[in-house]
This record gives structure tokens, sequence and C-alpha cells, in this order.
């Protein structure tokens, strides 16, 4: 008796906390910044728990999506029905429409509010997620039972069609959940590829059953560097450090992403940052009589031996494991790394030599270039594209392989000049593990500063190729999070945000509508309160360092 009345009396508490009705978020604060966006001022659809959500079939499990993001967001819990006649009636409703003759473009939607509906149209996956997440944004970040919704036409599509965020989960590990979080992120500044760093020299982060020593040797190290590695001495946690996504891990995230528009790029780096690998086979490095560790410290380029050798035993490993890899994830690009190959290594090793003289190679160059296209070869019987760093273009490479520049607009004008598409993801300003303030307190980065306005005032497109009609060579552009200094998701977060909010205005609004004032003032208004609501970390500090700091 007594528990009844307080529970009737807390339930009219809540109640009253709730407010009745609550006004939309504005829609001049949507980021990234859509490309138009009609104010029609008569009037305004109200949602409210009786709306409810109609959607054509293909857009089934994004109809979930959003109702599972609306309730979270506001509390509105609105039923989902697939867009028959017999469907369950209701005065108003959020339309997913399937239109693939007003969208004409890839990834496109539009949004419409007036009358008694909502409505997003979209012909792809991507455009229904966008749609989605700038319907999101016009919904408060708080409990409601009520949101009146101004009128609105909203028509987007993405300035490029690469837009990616890189995480290295190698150097450190991050859970399954915390994967789907960022993907989450991604998802959120309509961002479509998610590239997923999982080997290097310090581990194997993927389960590979043809090479089970992958997992129970290479996936380990003895223990992690503590601090900068350029800090003498050396110091080391002595902490056993590792593990790996299992088969069954990555399927779940493949299947979180894909709800999302989000597509995945698996990287396996060869032929150099292999040192987990050669930990565990030994048979495929220069010094096969060698006991190798996994690596402990970092940057290991031209210190620490970390290559392959060209021989019998390392193709046949190539080929299985990149089949083996390709068969887990559904879509066209392959990562394959190709950065950072020590030549000295190769030039100190007699087998390699003779390597290069028997294939007719120019030098250690050419040899880079036969690994990278005999691995091009074996994902191509998989139906696969491969991607690599720019140095793969070191020697004459055949223009399939899509490069992925993390040198500067020089290295981005070569790869598109000599044919290649090409990811811009230049270390300054789109590295976001270097530092974004020059505080001598800021949290340990590995170098550089690439603050919030550099990041904004990113130009993909080199005018040298603009100038020569060449600009369609570049596809997009990533920013990439290496994380030898990154060991929690608090740091991810804290690194990440809000440079890659404005990657996303880089990389999907029109360049004229970019405007860094306004910006920073739908920061504050709007993206702010969303990482508080995330419960993300963030660097605060961007109005105080900027690029002529
Ligand atoms: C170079 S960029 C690397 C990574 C390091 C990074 C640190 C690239 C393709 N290779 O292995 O983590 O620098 O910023």
């Amino acid at each position: 008796m007594r528990s009844t009345f307080i529970r009737i009396f807390t339930t009219a508490l809540l109640s009253l906390a709730i407010p009745f009705l609550t006004t939309a978020q504005s829609v001049d604060d949507i980021t990234p910044r859509p490309v138009e966006v009609i104010k029609e001022a008569r009037g305004h659809v109200t949602i409210d728990g009786k709306a409810h959500i109609v959607f054509d079939k293909q857009f089934g499990a994004q109809a979930d999506f959003l109702k599972e993001m609306l309730s979270a967001q506001t509390g509105l819990n609105l039923p989902a029905y697939p867009n028959t006649p017999d469907k369950p009636k209701a005065s108003h409703h959020i339309r997913l429409v399937f239109d693939n003759k007003t969208i004409d473009k890839a990834e496109m939607y539009t949004l419409t509010v007036s009358g008694k509906d909502v409505t997003i149209r979209a012909k792809d996956t991507g455009g229904m997620v966008y749609g989605i997440q700038t319907l999101l944004q016009l919904f408060p970040l708080k409990q409601v039972r009520e949101v009146k919704i101004p009128d609105v036409h909203i028509k987007d599509y993405p300035r490029f069609s690469y837009r990616g965020m890189h995480l290295d989960v190698v150097r450190h590990m991050f859970p399954v959940e915390f994967i789907k979080k960022y993907i989450d992120y991604l998802a959120f500044h309509k961002f479509n590829t998610f590239h997923w760093h999982l080997t290097d020299d310090q581990g194997w982060r993927i389960e590979i059953e043809s090479y089970p020593k992958l997992n129970t040797i290479s996936s380990w190290r003895k223990e992690t560097l503590i601090g900068h590695f350029k800090d003498e001495p050396a110091r080391y946690d002595g902490t056993r450090y590792g593990g790996y996504y299992t088969k069954d891990e990555i399927l779940e995230v493949i299947n979180y992403a894909s709800v999302r528009g989000i597509n995945i790029i698996p990287e396996i780096d060869i032929p150099g940052h292999s040192r987990a690998t050669i930990a565990a086979y030994p048979e495929l490095s220069t010094r096969p009589d060698t006991t190798w560790n996994v690596a402990t410290t970092w940057g290991m380029y031209n210190r620490q031996n970390n290559v392959l050798q060209p021989n019998p035993a390392t193709f046949q490993f190539l080929e299985t494991v990149f089949k083996e890899v390709a068969d887990l994830f559904p879509y066209e690009y392959f990562h394959l790394g190709g950065d950072e190959t020590s030549k000295k290594w190769w030039k100190a090793d007699p087998v390699s030599q003779q390597f290069i003289k028997d294939h007719n190679l120019k030098d250690e160059k050419g040899l880079q270039t036969y690994f990278v296209e005999q691995v091009a070869g074996y994902l191509a019987a998989k139906g696969k594209k491969v991607i690599g760093w720019h140095e793969i273009l070191e020697g004459d490479l055949s223009t399939s392989t899509l490069i992925m520049n993390w040198g500067g607009e020089k290295e981005g004008i070569t790869a598109a000049t000599r044919g290649h598409q090409v990811i811009m993801a230049p270390g300054k300003p789109l590295y976001f593990d270097h530092y974004q303030s020059k505080d001598p307190n800021d949290s340990l980065a590995i170098h550089g500063y690439n603050p919030l306005d550099a990041v904004y005032n990113f130009e993909p497109i080199p005018a040298a190729l603009r100038e020569r009609k060449l600009d369609h060579y570049i596809i997009g552009a990533q920013a990439n999070l290496w994380t030898e200094y990154i060991g929690s998701e608090a740091k991810v977060e804290y690194m990440v945000f809000p440079r890659m909010t404005a990657l996303s205005e880089v990389l999907w609004s029109p360049a004229e509508k970019k405007n860094f004032t306004d910006f920073k003032r739908r920061l504050n208004t709007a993206i702010i309160p969303r990482y508080t609501f995330w419960k993300a970390k963030y660097f605060p500090n961007f109005e105080q360092w900027t690029a002529d700091k």
C-alpha cells in the first residue's frame, strides 16, 4: 500500500520534471553544415510519444537505429512500422522513404518538416543515416514529452566521397564496446569510413586461424615503454600487454558499422612494421636464426629490424593471411600498409639481394613494390582493391592502387599526377596524435602542433591540382590517430574532439559554406553539449591555441 503510494507519487514528480513541450534545437546549429536549408516560416510538426516511425523496406535497420537514438536522446519511444497499407494509423510520422528519383547523388538525403510529418528521403544507407543524424540534431538533448520542429526543407550531400577516421589499436588496444562508440562518433559526423589499423610492430590484433602463433605470440608484448620514446633512459612498465579481436567480435563490429553507413578498411601493415609477425615466425625475417621480441618501444623505423624477407615462406604467409582476412571483411578496399619500410635490413641481407637480382628489380624500392603488387594480386583474386601509404609510390606501381598520403601536398600532387586516386591524410594538420596546444602541461603527445583552426582551414585539394584539372583524383581525406601515447578511451576522445568535428565540416560541407567563427559558435551551442551528452572528453582550450601561436 505504502510502496504503491510512493510509486505513484514519484511517477507524478518525474513527469513534472520532464518538460511538457520543448522547442527543437536550431537548424542553424546543424554540423557539419548542410548544402541547402530552406526555412519555411509557416508552422511546425509536433512529435510526441504517439507519433510513428514509418519506413520503406530498405531502411528497416535505420528505423531501429533512429528509434534507439531518439529514445536515448529524448526519452521519446516511437514505434516503427514498415510502410504497408495495413500499418497502424497515427496523426504524425517520421517517414524514412526510399527515393531514387529526386535523390540523384550517392549519400544524399532530403529532410522535410512540413504538414503532419517529418520525411527523410534517401537512396542508400549512408544518405538515410545522415538524414537521421540531421534530424536528431533538431531534437533537444534532454528528456521531453513533445517537441515542435519548425517547418524546414534540407537538401544535403557530401563534398567528398571518402571521409575517414583511423584508429591504431596496436600500440594500445580498445575494447569492442569502444570501437562501436568510435563508430557512433563517426556516424554522427557523417564520416563514412573507419580505418582499423590492426597490425604493427607492437602487436597483432586480429584472430588468424591459419597462423595461430600470430595470436599466441604476436598479439602480446612483454611490457610497454613509459613516457616518450626519446626520453633517456628508457623506462618500461614491466606489464605484459596485448590481445586481439576474435572473428566473431570483428563481425559484430562490421554489422554495427553497416547499419550506420560506415565502411571499414582493415589494415595489415607489410612489408615493414612487421616485428610482431617475425617474433612468431622468424623464418619470415631477414635473420631467420634470430629470436625477435614483439616491440616494446615506439618509432622502430631504421632503429630495429622489422621487415619481411622475400622468400617462398613469406609469400605463402602473405597470400594465406591476406585471403583469410579478406574473407572476413565485405568491403571493396583493403589496406596493406607499406609505410616506413626501412631498406637497410634488405641491403644487409644476401637472400633479399639475390631476390632483387633474380627478379630483375631495380633496388630495394623495387622490392617494396614487388611486395605490394604480390599482395594486390592475392587480393584481386578475392575481388578487392588495395590502398597503401604513399611510400609505396617509391617504385613503379599500377594505378589501380589507391594512395593514402600522410606526407604533404607534394606527395599528393605526385600521386594524382601519376594517375592514382588519393586520400589526403597529411601529418600536418590531420595527425590527431599531435599536440593541439603548446601548453607544456598538456597531456603527452608524439610531437607536432595541429590546433583546431589548422584542421578547420585544411583544404584537401592542392591548388596545383585544381589548376591542372586533376582535382578529381583527390577523393577525400582522413585523420589518423596513432596511439603510442594514447592509452585510454578518455585520451582518444580528448585527442579527437573537437578536431574531428572540424574535419567533418571540411569533408562534408561545400567549401564556400565554411566559416570558422560560426563553427566555433556551433561548437559551444550544440556540439560541446553533445560531447557532454556522450560523456566524452574533449580538448577545451581551442579558442586560445591557434595556428599563429
Ligand atoms: C608514422 S604515418 C607511422 C606510424 C606512427 C606514426 C606516429 C604512418 C603510416 N606510419 O606507424 O604511429 O608515424 O605519428
